[in-house]
């Protein structure tokens, strides 16, 4: 894992507390200068009229199949594009390239979320003039990106059924940050154990006003649901 968003400090500076102020306050400084670039971002959003959502969610979760399906139902009225985050490889922009959505992906190296700055560089290799609406696709991960804000109007969570109805407490802080969480897979519900209404539960606990929606990507279930959320959302920015 990282060592820039904290998850790296090793054991032994926890110990030795002049090491570990000094490595918290070096990751202070990193954040402080995330959110500077966070402000360029949100600038670039609202000069180009570009309504942005940063998705997040653990490995497999169905971010990219979510856009995709998305895509697909409105692509003809909205100008869509994507950033992709990964680790590695260009898959998932390959993925939404092929049904003609613009998409730019940034390959994280070792690091396990997005930045403000790469958001930033990538922004500037897309033609945002062009662009309704910006999927940021955040390396998938339900702890670190949490941490960094990359200027995006909402941000949200996608929980898919078979990773357990127990995570949103166990992983507070991203559900703390988020405005939406999407359980997704709603079509494996019959073959694994999951509770819909503990997630629901345990995540208006963390946040009050968090949305909450269900959906299948594969059969289309509550994706229309999710959509007008996105457009009203995106009204109320931009009117
Ligand atoms: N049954 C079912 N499978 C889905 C659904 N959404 C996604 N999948 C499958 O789940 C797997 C992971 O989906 P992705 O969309 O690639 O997940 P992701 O969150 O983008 O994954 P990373 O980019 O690796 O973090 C793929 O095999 C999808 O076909 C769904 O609604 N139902
Ligand atoms: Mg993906
Ligand atoms: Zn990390
Ligand atoms: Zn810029």
């Amino acid at each position: 894992m990282c060592e820039e968003c904290g998850c790296g400090i090793p054991e032994e500076s926890k110990v030795d507390a002049s090491r570990h102020t000094e490595e918290v306050n070096i990751y202070k400084s990193l954040l402080s200068e995330n959110e500077k670039e966070a402000d360029e971002n949100r600038e670039h959003f609202f000069k180009h009229n570009v309504f942005a959502i940063n998705l997040m969610g653990s490995p497999g979760a169905g971010k990219t199949a979510l856009i995709e399906a998305i895509s697909e139902k409105i692509k003809d009225n909205y100008k869509i594009a994507a950033i992709e985050g990964d680790l590695a490889t260009e898959r998932d922009a390959l993925r939404l390239k092929k049904i003609g959505i613009e998409s730019i992906q940034i390959m994280t190296g070792s690091t396990c979320h997005l930045d403000a700055k790469s958001v930033h560089k990538a922004l500037h290799h897309l033609n945002l003039e062009n662009i309704d609406i910006l999927f940021v696709e955040n390396v998938g991960n339900l702890v670190c990106p949490a941490l960094y804000d990359l200027g995006c109007h909402i941000n949200g969570v996608l929980l898919s059924v078979t990773e357990g109805s127990d995570k949103v407490a166990k992983y507070p802080v991203i559900f703390r940050k988020s405005n939406f969480l999407t359980i997704t897979k709603t079509d494996l519900l019959p073959y694994v154990d999951f509770n819909i209404d503990q997630p629901k539960k345990e995540s208006k606990l963390l946040k009050g006003d968090i949305r909450f929606f269900k959906l299948s990507s594969k059969n289309d279930e509550g994706v229309d649901e999710f959509i007008s959320y996105i457009l009203e959302k995106r009204e109320e920015v931009f009117k």
